[in-house]
């Protein structure tokens, strides 16, 4: 089935002018954009969005990385987009992630890796409505 999930290209993705590779990456594989918008996050906004984190060790360095700099928040559509869009993407860690992933081939660490990715429908659906309202991702061709 047709899916919709949540992209966010990192602080470091566009520090290191890596924003066009890693869109016609997405592309390649599959991906069709269905929006796209170019945001800076604050600590307020991004502690929201990654609310899920709190507590966690790394959740004060994840916070004030997302706000170094702008980020992109890409939603995109495909067959089963949640599952395919992590396996594109790769492990959390590059020095884990499969050969040809987007975070073996250009990010640097576990923190610094360059892309965010929708971890399940319900995920998707509730991080798609984050960044985007519905009449900006409505049907189109
Ligand atoms: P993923 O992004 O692969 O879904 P999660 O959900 O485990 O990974 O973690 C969310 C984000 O938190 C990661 N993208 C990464 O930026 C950061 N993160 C996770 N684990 C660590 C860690 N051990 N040290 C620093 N940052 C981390």
């Amino acid at each position: 089935m047709k899916e919709r999930t949540l992209a966010i290209l990192k602080p470091d993705c566009i520090q290191n002018n890596l924003t066009g590779e890693v869109i016609s990456h997405l592309l390649k594989a599959g991906f069709k954009i269905i929006g796209m918008k170019m945001v800076k996050l604050n600590q307020q906004t991004a502690g929201e969005f990654y609310a899920v984190h709190k507590g966690r060790p790394f959740y004060d360095e994840l916070v004030e990385f997302m706000t170094e700099s702008r980020v992109v928040a890409l939603a995109l559509e495909k067959e089963d987009a949640v599952t395919e869009l992590r396996k594109t993407i790769g492990a959390t860690d590059p020095a884990e992630a499969e050969e040809g992933t987007i975070r073996k081939l250009y990010a640097e660490s576990k923190g610094r890796n360059i892309i965010h990715a929708s971890d399940s429908v319900s995920n998707a659906i509730l991080e798609l409505g984050f960044f985007f309202s519905r009449r900006e991702l409505i049907e189109n061709v």
